[in-house]
C-alpha cells in the first residue's frame, strides 16, 4: 500500500498554492521534527533520567511548570526559531513573545504554540499534546507588533496538534480539509493515517468538567442536564467522556463526534482555555472538518484577541450539538433551553 509521509503530502497541498514559495513546507518540517523529539521524551519520561515531575516554577497563567512543560518550550522554540521561516513565537507558556533576532533571517510568519498542553497528565500517563497555529505578519518592516500577535481566529494559515498517547499522531488543517499522520517509531516518519478528516454532523458524546457544577450558571446546568435526560428517542443520554486533557478530549471529538465544552464559571468568569493557543487552532480544526466552534454565543473565529493569553469559554464539536448547546446558552435565565424546539428545527 503506498504511504504518504506528512512532508509528501504538504508539499502536495502547497502545490495546489500558486504563490508558495516553500517556506510554510519548511515551517511545517521543523515544527514535525521538534514533535518527534518531544514524541521520545513523552514515551521515554521516567525512564533514566528524571524528566517526569516538577520543576519548582510558576508560569504566566500561575500553573506549575513540570519538566517537560518546559523541555517541549524550549525544543520548539530553538527549531521553529532557526527555521528562518518565522519572525516570532508565542508561547502559552511564556509571558512575552520571542522575536526571532535579525542574524537569525526571520520569516515572514507568526508561530503560536501551546507547547504541551495537559502536561499535569505526563505522571498518569493520559495522552498529552502540543497544539500550534500560524498566522502571516501583517505589519510593514521588521518589528512584530500587535497587528501581527493580535489576529482574529479566520486569518489563520494553518492550525494543528501532535498528540502524544498509545501513538503519536499530528493533524493538521491549511484551509484545505483536516488530515492526520501517525508516527511509525521503527522509521521516525509519520504517515497519513486519517485522510480528510470530518466531524460527524451530530455525535452521542458531551465532554465537560462535571466536578465544576456547582460553580457554572444556571443554563449550562440546563445545557448539562438535557444531554442527560432519558430520551431515547432523541439520542439521549449521551454519554459522558473527559480526559482533562484538551488535544484527548478533542481528538476524541474530531473522530467520533459530541461536543466538548469548558465554559465559563464562578472562578474562572472569563473561561480557563486560552484563545491563541487553544480555542482559535483547536476551531479552525474543527470548522475545516465541518464542525463548529464558539465561545456559546460567538463563532471562536469571529473572534481578535486583546491580548495573546486571553481566555475565553470554548463550546468544540457537531455543528448540531454546538448549535444546542448555543441555544441553552442563549435561553433566558431560569428557562430551559430549547431542546426539543432545536430538534424540531
Ligand atoms: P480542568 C489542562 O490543564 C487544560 O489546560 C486542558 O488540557 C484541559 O482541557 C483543561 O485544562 C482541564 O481543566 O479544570 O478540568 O482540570
Amino acid at each position: 500500500m503506498e504511504r504518504t509521509t506528512l512532508v509528501q503530502h504538504i508539499r502536495q497541498q502547497e502545490k495546489s498554492n500558486p504563490g508558495a514559495t516553500g517556506e510554510f513546507t519548511s515551517l511545517m518540517t521543523e515544527i514535525m521534527v521538534a514533535s518527534k523529539i518531544i514524541s521520545l521524551e513523552v514515551n521515554s519520561a521516567g525512564i533514566g533520567e528524571n524528566i517526569l515531575g516538577l520543576t519548582g516554577k510558576i508560569n504566566v497563567q500561575g500553573e506549575e511548570v513540570q519538566k517537560l512543560d518546559e523541555f517541549s518550550d524550549i525544543t520548539f522554540t530553538t527549531i521553529v526559531g532557526k527555521s528562518e521561516t518565522v519572525c516570532a513565537i508565542a508561547s502559552e507558556e511564556k509571558e512575552d513573545p520571542y522575536i526571532v533576532p535579525q542574524e537569525d533571517n526571520p520569516g515572514k510568519y507568526i508561530f503560536m504554540m501551546d507547547p504541551l498542553d495537559g502536561s499535569s497528565n505526563i505522571d498518569v500517563n493520559v495522552n498529552i499534546g502540543t497544539i500550534f497555529s500560524i498566522y502571516k505578519k501583517k505589519s510593514e518592516g521588521n518589528e512584530v507588533t500587535d497587528e501581527d500577535l493580535l489576529q482574529r481566529g479566520d486569518e489563520q494559515i494553518a492550525a494543528g496538534y501532535i498528540v502524544y498517547g498509545s501513538s503519536t499522531i499530528f493533524v493538521y488543517t491549511s484551509g484545505n480539509g483536516v488530515y492526520g499522520f501517525t508516527l511509525d517509531p521503527s522509521l521516525g516518519e509519520f504517515f497519513l493515517s486519517h485522510p480528510d478528516l470530518r466531524i460527524p454532523g451530530q455525535g452521542s458524546i458531551y465532554s465537560a468538567n462535571e466536578g465544576n457544577w456547582g460553580i457554572w450558571d444556571e443554563n449550562q446546568k440546563n445545557l448539562v442536564s438535557n444531554l442527560k435526560e432519558d430520551n431515547p428517542s432523541s439520542g439521549r443520554p449521551y454519554k459522558l467522556r473527559y480526559i482533562g486533557s484538551l488535544v484527548a478530549d478533542f481528538h476524541r471529538t474530531l473522530l467520533k463526534g459530541g461536543i466538548f465544552m469548558y465554559p465559563k464559571d464562578k472562578n474562572s468568569p472569563e473561561g480557563k482555555l486560552r484563545f491563541s493557543f487553544e480555542a482559535a487552532p483547536l476551531a479552525f480544526i474543527a470548522e475545516n472538518a465541518g464542525g463548529k466552534a464558539s465561545t456559546g454565543s460567538e463563532r471562536i473565529l469571529d473572534i481578535a484577541p486583546k491580548g495573546i493569553h486571553d481566555r475565553l469559554p470554548l463550546f468544540i464539536g457537531s455543528k448540531k450539538d454546538v448549535e444546542m448547546a448555543e441555544t441553552h446558552l442563549a435561553a433566558e435565565k431560569g428557562k430551559k433551553g430549547g431542546w426539543f424546539k432545536w430538534l424540531s428545527g
